[in-house]
């Protein structure tokens, strides 16, 4: 867990903490211990300008979970840096994160990513959606989103159109299997996997089938793939870099980011153009996935549902699948799991098919599998709050600033690197292979 601050509210919170903390150190019970001041937090070796040019020359900082790691252990479970004018202050105990959940207001705030907002800015993209908003407006989309998006209500219903997709893609693998007259497959199955994440959620959030799994390789869906990569790797190369200088130094990058975003919006809007002609035609008895159910609602503004929508199309792709990808390697190369993962879900596949909404309360093991692959291979490094008030962490002073039907084997053992990309991700994917149980 990081938060950060801009480097001048830092200094005046912190400056003005300092007071309030030595008079409070003083009054107190002679056994209590002084809080101490946040600069006496063990902060990073390395000039802050310098880690900026080093991201700009390395395009990116691939191993920034793995240096985190280090600071961890070196540094203890609290530390400071900075990067540019950008100070961060990183925390991984459970009770620190606890701390900063209990203080958090209705309303809690995050660093807006400039690369990001850069171009919503640029292309007259307003409103934003939420992952890019703070306050009260954050706080107003939040509300009107849980009811479709998040909620168990909203979940039950938009699980069987993802079993369906699911069962199609095992469907459609073993028939490759199948169709192999050695009767395994082995195969890098990143790009079907991705194949999978995408058809899964253009039919919750749309209510259309792509049809990925046919034996036609879809340029639209692949491209979609390749912009979604530039995308995130070239969010990471630009986060940290202060916009004037990147603008200069890496125009290029920023070019790239633009044609990326352009592709996402415009495949996105598409999708969302649709939904909307659509249900302006005739109204659907049944449920067709969160988008119609946002319009449907009423409660957000069209511009406000296409904003958030872009974020939902952009952000359910690389999320889900780096873990299914990750998980079937980790079922690979532990077999005895692998096994009682088939066990639990052939005792369960009556009642599933039955309803597949019971899914994840009848196969407890699969949840936990799925779990520790997000433990071990999380998407997401960090989480990361700007704190509204001031706190003392470690007693430093902070100022406010499934598959079935067939086993997966891999010859890999060694343990695959992760590289950050502002999305973590496997710097390579290992070879699977897909061999039809006996
Ligand atoms: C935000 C909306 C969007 C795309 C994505 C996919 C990647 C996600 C994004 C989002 C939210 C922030 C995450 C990121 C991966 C790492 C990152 C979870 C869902 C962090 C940053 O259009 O954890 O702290």
């Amino acid at each position: 867990m990081a938060f950060r601050s801009k480097e001048g509210v830092w200094l005046a919170g912190s400056w003005l903490g300092l007071c309030k903390v030595r008079a409070l150190g003083t009054s107190a019970a002679l056994g209590a211990k002084a809080v101490l001041p946040f600069e006496a937090i063990p902060q990073c070796a390395g000039n802050k300008w310098l880690r900026v040019l080093q991201i700009w020359k390395e395009r990116g900082q691939e191993n920034l979970h793995l240096q985190m790691h280090r600071a961890f252990q070196e540094l203890g479970p609290i530390f400071r840096y900075e990067v540019g004018r950008t100070q961060i202050v990183s925390v991984m105990l459970p009770e620190d994160a606890e701390k900063l959940h209990q203080m958090e207001s209705l309303q809690p705030w995050r660093q807006p990513l400039e690369p990001w907002m850069v171009y919503r800015e640029h292309r007259g993209q307003k409103p934003l959606g939420v992952f890019l908003l703070n306050g009260a407006e954050w706080r107003f989309n939040r509300l009107r989103l849980n009811p479709v998006v998040l909620s168990g209500k909203a979940v039950q219903k938009f699980i069987p159109m993802v079993d369906e997709v699911a069962r199609d893609f095992s469907e459609a693998l073993k028939k490759k299997v199948l169709q192999n007259s050695r009767g395994s497959l082995t195969l890098d199955a990143q790009t079907s996997i991705f194949h999978y994440t995408i058809e899964a959620s253009n039919f919750a959030l749309f209510g259309e089938r792509l049809g990925l799994f046919g034996p036609h390789q879809n340029a639209g869906s692949l491209k979609f793939i390749h912009a979604l990569e530039a995308m995130f790797q070239s969010t990471a190369q630009l986060m940290f870099l202060p916009k004037s200088l990147s603008r200069w130094m890496s125009s290029q990058v920023w070019q790239e980011h633009f044609q990326a975003w352009d592709y996402i919006s415009e495949y996105a809007n598409n999708c969302i153009q649709k939904v909307h002609q659509e249900l302006a035609r005739s109204f659907p008895q049944d449920y067709s996935g969160i988008v119609a159910d946002l319009i449907f609602q009423g409660d957000l503004s069209l511009d406000a549902i296409k904003a958030n929508t872009i974020e939902l199309t952009a952000g359910s792709v690389d999320t889900t699948a780096f873990p299914l990808v990750m998980t079937l390697f980790e079922l690979a190369r532990n077999p005895n799991v692998q096994e009682a993962l088939r066990q639990e879900s052939l005792a369960a596949e009556a009642s599933i098919s039955a309803n597949p909404q019971r899914a994840p309360s009848e196969l407890p093991l699969l949840r936990a599998a799925l779990k520790e692959t997000l433990r071990l291979y999380p998407v997401g490094s960090i989480l990361e709050r700007t704190t509204s008030s001031d706190l003392v962490l470690q007693n430093y002073h902070i100022p406010a600033g499934v598959l079935k039907s067939f086993q997966v084997e891999t010859l890999v053992q060694e343990d695959v690197k992760l590289v950050y990309h502002f999305v973590l991700r496997p710097a390579s994917c290992p070879l699977l292979t897909f061999r039809p149980v006996n």
